[in-house]
């Protein structure tokens, strides 16, 4: 069916192309019970259409309302398609399309911070979630505390009713609950950060304690703050990809999602006000979401991370690329193989397994997950992907050789020059520090790998631990002097 110019939405649904998934209930008859902050391709690709099967499963007073803290890209794309969006699910086989119903509505919170905390008071929001990425909780990533001198936890603590920054909405929101006497709402992270509910609880409660004690006190009383594992790849969707999906559908969406067939959620069941069946939807809910989290952080992330930088150096521009060079391939299983001994798994989890189905996913050739998408903001995930593992082993006595190797390609990453001597984009809150530290160091490992050990936002006191400083520093001479792909080779023959 040729596209044209007709556009997805409500009045043409009965229009999508035959065999396209479409939302499995009607629709009008849906309320929102779920408000998410950062409403990015991941939430719409993993947690939207969890709910998405909830509601067709009969939980239908947990609809989505959506915001954007900053942008409105997303809003000005879904609002004239009435929220409705497909995501692409991708595999060698080929893909499969689903349109999605369970966002309602979105907000943009920069435009109209009021309306968005409006609508976090009103008590049919049950549970707020979030997927704002490792920086937008404003904590320093190695100590899990809030960053008081955060630029934008410094404007919400001086506007308190018109916030900016995710824990600035939480609180305002659930200050004017407690006024109202009505109950907090459940906190639900879902971002890749370490011990992610308990860490997102002690940035708020700090937050609002700022502000009044009784505030923080209350919270900490009354809110729920469920820890989560949430995993499924969303690379960035493209042009090409917009062309892909309006060729299946039959009509434009301008704004799909892509992502893989693998999707898992796991969820700690405390939710203070109730939750949608999450459980028939295929969720895991479990008391303590701690060791899946690390698994998934120190093996799945970890070792994404490390394809990341090694990769994008070498110049592959996508993670399955990279996994194409076996001497990658292997590099991702070794980071693994350390990781690995430092998790203790319930019983029952077949790590080896789940080892295996990474590479896996990492290799699918249909997703085009850039290399430097996933490099972006390194300052915020080493300490929760390799620095913690490092950490472990050395405590053990064991060598940390290949997580070394990751960690240099960091910094010869965020030094700012390719291999080539081309400038690289990178993006991170800290760039600027770093590229100053590397202007100063020049291209030289024994003075690039100390200056940035010593940042201690990053490192804290693991920066100084003489066996890691060797071990970072040796990496990086390799990679200055052999470049990131004869490096790996040599690493991974060894
Ligand atoms: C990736 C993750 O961008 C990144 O840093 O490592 O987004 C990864 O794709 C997801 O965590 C997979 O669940």
């Amino acid at each position: 069916m040729r596209p044209g110019s007709t556009r997805l939405g409500r009045a043409n649904l009965d229009r999508l192309a035959a065999g396209i998934r479409r939302p499995a209930y009607d629709r009008s008859r849906i309320t929102p019970g779920i408000v998410h902050l950062g409403l990015g391709a991941f939430h719409r690709a993993h947690q939207a259409v969890v709910i998405d099967d909830c509601l067709a499963a009969g939980s239908s007073s947990w609809g989505i309302v959506g915001a954007s803290l900053r942008s409105p890209d997303t809003r000005d794309a879904l609002a004239p398609q009435d929220h409705l969006y497909t995501v692409a699910v991708r595999a060698a086989e080929g893909t499969e399309h689903r349109v999605i119903g369970a966002l309602l509505d979105s907000l943009v919170a920069r435009e109209s911070p009021a309306a968005l905390v409006e609508r976090m008071v009103d008590p049919a929001i049950r549970i707020v979630s979030l997927t704002v990425t490792e920086k937008g909780y404003c904590h320093t990533p190695q100590t899990g505390d809030l960053d008081e001198r955060h630029p934008d936890i410094v404007h919400d603590l001086n506007n308190f009713d018109a916030p900016r920054s995710a824990p600035g909405f939480i609180v305002a929101a659930l200050a004017r609950r407690r006024a109202l006497g009505a109950p907090p709402f459940t906190v639900m992270c879902c971002d890749n950060l370490a011990a992610n509910g308990h860490t997102v609880q002690r940035i708020v409660t700090q937050f609002a304690a700022l502000r009044s004690r009784e505030l923080g006190k209350w919270i900490v009383d009354n809110a729920a703050f469920p820890s989560t594992m949430v995993d499924r790849i969303v690379p960035e969707t493209n042009d090409a990809d917009r062309d892909a999906v309006a060729n299946a559908l039959g009509m434009r969406d301008a704004w799909p999602v892509m992502t893989e067939p693998f999707t898992q959620w796991v969820v700690e069941d405390r939710f203070t006000a109730g939750r949608p069946d999450l459980a028939a939807a295929g969720v895991e809910l479990v008391a303590d979401v701690k060791p899946f989290e690390l698994m998934k952080l120190r093996l799945l992330n970890a070792s994404h991370s490390a394809l990341a930088y090694l990769g994008y150096l070498s110049g592959y521009e996508t993670i399955a690329d990279t996994m194409q060079d076996p001497h990658f391939a292997r590099l991702a299983a070794q980071v693994m193989e350390e990781a690995a001994v430092t998790l203790t798994m319930p019983v029952g989890t077949d790590l080896a397994a789940y080892r295996a189905s990474l590479l896996k996913r990492f290799a699918n050739p249909a997703l085009h997950h850039r290399t430097w998408q996933i490099a972006m903001d390194g300052s915020q995930k080493l300490p929760q992907r390799l620095l913690g593992a490092m950490q472990d082993r050395l405590g053990r006595d064991l060598p940390i050789a290949t997580h070394a190797l990751a960690v240099a390609g960091w910094m010869r990453y965020v030094a700012g020059l390719d291999e080539q001597g081309r400038t690289i984009d990178v993006r991170d809150p800290l760039a600027a520090e770093f590229a100053a530290l590397a202007r100063e160091a020049g291209p030289v490992a024994e003075r690039l790998a100390p200056a940035l050990l010593g940042v201690e936002k990053v490192f804290g006191p693991l920066g100084a631990e003489p066996r890691l400083r060797e071990a970072v520093t040796t990496a990086l001479g390799r990679l200055y002097k052999d470049g990131a792909r004869r490096a790996v080779e040599t690493h991974v023959s060894v």
